[in-house]
């Protein structure tokens, strides 16, 4: 579908395109990526929930962002943004954004050990200048949510994680304290409120940007694609977690014999309809609405 809007940027599952001088256009695919590739079968809904999510949380963080004195920077979503030109077919996955000042650290908190934080802690007892207590294995709660900034990669390659003091080189002292005080406090309710729908939010990353002196929380939050969510029943530390929504994706992958280096080969409908399916339960799990 195009659109009467410049294409600004394009990520693996999501494009950004200039509305004006003032306003920026997120639109979310069906796309999903497994394995750093991008799979040739679209998950049907999957940018349309992963969206309604998006606004939904950026709602329930308001009154977060607003003791910070921050704000966020969505301006409209769903049949308002037909006033705007956006076709018909796209409402449902785009959302009008405040152009901002984008910062350049990805901020990431965690309230587990996951992944490349598993690593850096098994190399170090620490994930870069934040020490942790000794005995922790993948999985694992810990004692406080933690602030683990990344830069932002360019495309192809990986985030990288860095200390604080490469923040506050980035960004100054002031700001990079700001940005580590508000990203905590948004896991901390990110993470209160999805406990409380059955689901452990492992860990999220969060973009910010700024409009003059104020912060402005950008990008989309605490979806599945920024986010690890992890079912609560089944938690269990010392192993890799079942990942809420890509589960089924990565064990078909799996089993299919492909090497994760050719191009990824078509997923089978079953796989398609059970992880539309997983979107799906995670939006109504999270949000308690039914999903259309
Ligand atoms: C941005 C100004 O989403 C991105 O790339 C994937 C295609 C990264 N990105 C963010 C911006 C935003 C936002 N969100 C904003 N509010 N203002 N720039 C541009 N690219």
């Amino acid at each position: 579908m195009s659109l009467p809007f410049e294409l600004v940027a394009r990520g693996k599952v999501r494009e950004v395109h200039a509305v004006d001088d003032d306003r920026l256009l997120l639109v979310a695919s069906d796309r999903v990526s497994a394995y750093d590739h991008v799979l040739p079968t679209p998950i049907p809904d999957k940018g349309r929930v992963l969206t309604a999510l998006s606004v939904w949380w950026f709602e329930q963080l308001a009154p977060v962002l607003a003791e910070h004195g921050a704000e966020h920077h969505l301006l409209a979503s769903g049949d308002e943004l037909l006033a705007v030109g956006v076709p018909a077919e796209l409402t449902g996955r785009s959302m009008l954004v405040r152009r901002l000042e984008m910062l350049p650290v990805e901020c990431v908190a965690r309230g587990y050990l996951s992944g490349s934080g598993t690593h850096l802690y098994q190399r170090t007892g620490a994930i870069v200048d934040v020490p942790l207590p000794a005995g922790l294995v993948e999985g694992s709660r810990l004692p406080e949510p933690v602030f683990t900034p990344s830069t932002k990669a360019e495309v192809g390659e990986h985030d990288e994680a860095i200390g604080f003091a490469q923040v506050v080189e980035a960004v100054g002292a002031d700001r990079a304290e700001a940005l580590r005080s508000l990203t905590v406090a948004l896991y901390r309710r990110g993470a209160e409120i999805a406990e409380q729908a059955g689901l452990v939010l492992a860990d999220t990353k969060f973009e910010f940007g700024t409009s003059g002196e104020t912060l402005v929380l950008g990008d989309e939050v605490l979806t599945p694609d920024s986010s690890r969510f992890w079912p609560a029943m089944t938690w269990s530390p010392g192993a890799p977690q079942p990942s809420f929504d890509k589960q089924y994706v990565r064990d078909w992958l799996t089993t299919s014999g492909w090497d994760r280096v050719s191009p990824p080969p078509e997923l089978p409908a079953d796989v398609v309809a059970a992880t539309r399916d997983r979107y799906v339960k995670a939006y109504e799990q999270l949000t308690g609405l039914p999903w259309r």
